[in-house]
């Protein structure tokens, strides 16, 4: 049904969407800033459109530039990718309002997940387990002393608007809720605009483990199983994976009939994650939804041989789903390839690589947008590939993965990357037993 796609994106996602858009037969249009004129998504999509200077608020986040865009080269539909315009709902509208599918949810969907209040009560109505904590905003700081008294310290502050760990405030005894509470509203006012902020019990030393789903136009859910992203650092995921170690059968079976009462209860369309927080007796409880795709998407992908991306198409097409469920066949390791100095607090180094040699091999996908003589830009972020290794046991993935950030060579004057972090946790001993949580790049150190 769709003939061509824009894909309002760039670096290896736009790659990741054009490459299954050949595969279904469908035209891609790549759009791309001054900067990027150079990148292989400009190069492998059938028609590309300049929209604009390097920064993003002159190109990938223009919303009339890239309408534009997608008007002069007669597109169907619009796939936003991750970041960028991918959970604006003025955006989604826009694109729906001008006849231009956006391949995923309504403007109404990514509206109510976006609000993270909004989307606990939604939760807690649909029956979901959600952190412990007060329901709805917090009104004031004497309101927000008498919560904390009620759901017991340690307490976190969170910005409504926010998501993904930015303005967050862990609050430990009343004497600090005062300078917490404080600081929180006015980063969460300077960053989204929004100063609204809510408290939940502070969970400590929790797993991240989220549950991938879709949901088509009918009203069929499906879930897809975990991806286990504990490993971060400053909210910023380093490495993911499926099977999560810390899962069982019976959690499995539970989190997936909550991630897909979640999305039911909004008629969810498209696909999505719902993130939760688990802590050790296995307690799992709904932090926020996800309505895009995501970077570690590939991971679910590998372990049950599945193309995301074309589920996601198809969705947008009005197709329907099976409405079966997905399990693990497989075990798959995601590593990030940051242009960055894991040597110097992951300070981020780009430039210009002179020598590349990709790893391959049985149990190896590299998804990225670099080649030999490509300059990593200053003003998007800093992931310049993403590293699979797919093998049928935990330990023979992370063995694959060794042997194939051995091979990696990406080098260039001043280029620094995350590979020797990545081989470095490797051979942890704690991650090789599978034992870790979101505190472990907390203590990790580098040789
Ligand atoms: C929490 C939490 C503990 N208790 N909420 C960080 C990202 C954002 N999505 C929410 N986050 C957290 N919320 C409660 N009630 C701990 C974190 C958290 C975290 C979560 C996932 C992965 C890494 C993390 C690192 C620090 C804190």
């Amino acid at each position: 049904m769709f003939k061509k796609i824009l894909i309002a994106n760039r670096g290896e996602i736009a790659l990741r969407v054009i490459r299954t858009c050949r595969e279904m037969g469908i035209k891609t249009v790549a759009v791309y800033s001054t900067a990027d004129k150079e990148s292989l998504h400009v190069r492998f999509a059938d028609e590309a459109v300049c929209i604009g200077k390097p920064s993003s608020v002159d190109s990938y986040l223009n919303i009339p530039h890239i309408m534009a865009a997608a008007e002069i080269t007669n597109s169907d539909a619009i796939h936003p990718g991750y970041g960028f315009l991918a959970e604006n709902a003025k955006f989604a509208q826009i694109c729906n309002d001008h006849g231009v599918k956006f391949i995923g949810p309504t403007a109404e969907m990514i509206n109510m997940m976006g609000d993270k209040v909004t989307a606990k009560e939604t939760m807690i109505k649909a029956g979901v387990p959600v952190v412990p904590g007060v329901e709805g905003l917090l009104e004031s700081l004497e309101h927000a002393i008498q919560s904390a008294k009620v759901v017991g310290y340690p307490v976190i502050l969170k910005a409504t608007a926010g998501g993904g760990g930015k303005g967050m405030r862990v609050v430990w005894k009343e004497s600090e809720m005062e300078k917490n509470y404080t600081t929180a509203k006015m980063e969460a006012a300077a960053s989204f605009k929004n100063d609204g902020i809510y408290m939940e019990k502070f969970v400590e030393e929790p797993h991240h483990i989220e549950i991938q789903v879709a949901g088509d136009q009918f009203g069929t859910v499906c879930h897809m199983s975990e991806r286990d992203c504990s490993i971060q650092r400053r909210h910023q995921k380093l490495v993911e994976e499926s099977p999560s170690p810390f899962m069982t059968p019976e959690l499995r079976e539970a989190m997936g009939a909550a991630a897909i009462k979640a999305a039911s209860s909004i008629n969810y369309e498209g696909v999505g994650t719902i993130e939760f927080l688990v802590d050790k007796h296995r307690n799992f409880y709904f932090m926020e939804m996800n309505t895009r795709i995501q970077v570690e998407h590939c991971v679910t992908e590998e372990v049950i041989s599945f193309d995301l991306i074309k589920e996601q198409i198809k969705i947008a097409m009005g197709e329907k789903i099976s409405g079966k469920n997905y399990f693990p066949i497989m075990h798959a390791i995601e590593c990030r390839i940051n242009a960055e100095d894991p040597y110097n607090d992951f300070r981020p180094s780009p430039g210009t690589i002179k020598t590349l040699n990709t790893p391959g091999g049985h149990g190896v996908r590299v998804d990225s947008h670099v080649y030999s003589g490509y300059t990593i830009p200053p003003y998007y972020d800093s992931m310049i590939a993403k590293l699979i290794a797919v093998a049928r046991t935990r330990e023979e993935a992370i063995d694959t993965m060794y042997r194939a950030l051995s091979e990696y060579i990406i080098e260039g004057p001043g280029i620094k990357t995350t590979i020797p972090f990545h081989l470095q946790l490797m051979q942890d001993e704690n991650f090789r037993k599978g034992e870790f949580t979101t505190k472990f790049m907390e203590s990790f150190k580098m040789k």
